[in-house]
């Protein structure tokens, strides 16, 4: 991404700020794993989308007065002994490159900046990311520092952030939009090399393995989530990471995965028989996920609200999967329908983002997944797409990773 991304994207939060506010948000950490050993770092995606900026403990910071708007970031001092360790900190100019942020104190200065700044009357409130998803999650840096404000300067007003940005992400750029196309050719490399090496006795990791090669080609070099890969009966498990599993012949192998590109995430889902030939009972439920994915995507436009998406895609599966006798007049959807997928994929594959109650616009990007779960033929599997809103209407970012029987078939003769 080009640096005019992440100030155009400050941009839109700084126009919702008044002045005498100062913006504080960080990269973040990596917990420790076991013994010496911390998790691979991964950086908070909001403070990406911000600045472009991927390294661990870095702060950014914004002050917002009458004559503009100040950033510096906060950056870790050069340091010989964990360099030759841990590899080269970023330095000034690279972060400048990067972010378009021109001016950089060490992050030890952090305490005394901030200090400066609240006792010279300059700002009244301080904006943060208050970011918080499990209830007994580890405090991210942002409440510790609202505990620390609260104490030391408790005439400093706190404003939480989280759901403006996510206001701000909602939309996709131009740029978010080309970068998620690369990312969809690469799923459908991915996804077409398991199709072609797929084979009855095929284990589930071989299905990953080709996968993660298919991606690490192309310099990914780690998927946007962990991959769901699963056959036969371990298709019933929607969140299934075990991989052991085998493929018997007659199994659907189902793969739920997504590559990324420049930070931006896909999430796709599909499902084939691993011999290559669909049964007629396979070809009967693949055909009415099949069919409801194209009236989806045939009118799914602005306009249209959110949180009917999952809904309308549920009723119109119910119906044909009653008219084909799969499931009873008066039966319930849920026993063959266990989830919806209409997630936003961005910065995140459950993209951060702010839809409540609204209509779709341009510029947005979800997921249209539709499952079928029949455990009594023992076949479930799903078939996950990216919508892009256009003007008018949408478009199926990953409509050339083979979807539809005869391409699957013929992919895989
Ligand atoms: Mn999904």
């Amino acid at each position: 991404m080009d640096r005019t991304f992440y100030m155009g994207n400050r941009k839109s939060l700084y126009d919702t700020l008044a002045p005498g506010s100062m913006v504080v948000m960080y990269s973040g950490h990596a917990p420790r794993k076991t013994a010496d050993e911390p998790y691979p770092f991964f950086a908070d995606r909001s403070f990406v989308y911000m600045t472009g900026v991927t390294k661990e403990n870095i702060i950014f910071t914004a002050v917002k007065t009458d004559s503009g708007v100040e950033e510096t970031m906060f950056i870790l001092p050069p340091d010989a002994h964990a360099e030759r360790w841990n590899g080269a900190r970023i330095k000034a100019h690279e972060a400048e490159e990067i972010s378009g942020v021109t001016k950089y104190r060490y992050v030890k200065e952090f305490g005394a900046y901030l200090k400066g700044l609240a006792t010279s009357g300059k700002i009244d409130t301080v904006c943060l990311d208050f970011d918080k998803y499990f209830e007994n999650e580890e405090p991210r840096e942002a409440f510790v520092l609202a505990k620390i404000i609260m104490k030391e300067y408790p005439y400093l007003n706190l404003k939480n952030i989280h759901k403006t940005i996510a206001n701000i992400r909602t939309i996709k750029k131009p740029c978010e939009i080309e970068a998620m196309r690369v990312a969809e050719s690469i799923n459908k490399e991915g996804i077409i090399n398991m199709m072609k090496a797929s084979k009855p006795g095929m284990y589930e990791y071989q299905y990953k393995a080709v996968w993660d090669y298919t991606l690490m080609q192309h310099g990914v070099l780690s998927p946007m989530f962990p991959s769901i890969i699963s056959a036969g009966k371990n298709n019933f498990c929607i969140h299934y990471y075990d991989y052991l599993g085998k493929a018997q012949d007659g199994d659907m192998i189902l793969n739920d995965v997504g590559s990324v590109w420049d930070f931006c995430g896909t999430d796709v889902s599909r499902g084939w028989p691993c011999n290559g030939k669909f049964t007629d009972k396979q070809k009967v439920l693949y055909e009415c996920a099949y069919e409801t994915s194209n009236y989806m995507f045939s009118i799914l436009k602005p306009g249209f609200k959110m949180a009917e998406v999952d809904a309308t895609a549920k009723e119109y599966n119910a119906k044909l999967l009653r008219e084909v006798g799969v499931l009873g007049k008066d039966e319930d959807p849920g026993k063959l329908i266990w989830h919806g997928g209409a997630h936003h994929v961005g910065f995140d594959t459950h993209d951060v983002v702010d839809v409540a109650g609204k209509a779709i616009e341009p510029g947005m990007v979800f997921c249209v997944d539709v499952g079928i779960y029949c455990e009594e033929w023992g076949i479930g599997f799903r078939l996950e797409d990216n919508c892009l809103i256009t003007e008018n209407g949408c478009e199926n970012l990953s409509k050339d990773v083979p979807r539809s029987i005869e391409e699957i078939e013929s992919i895989m003769a």
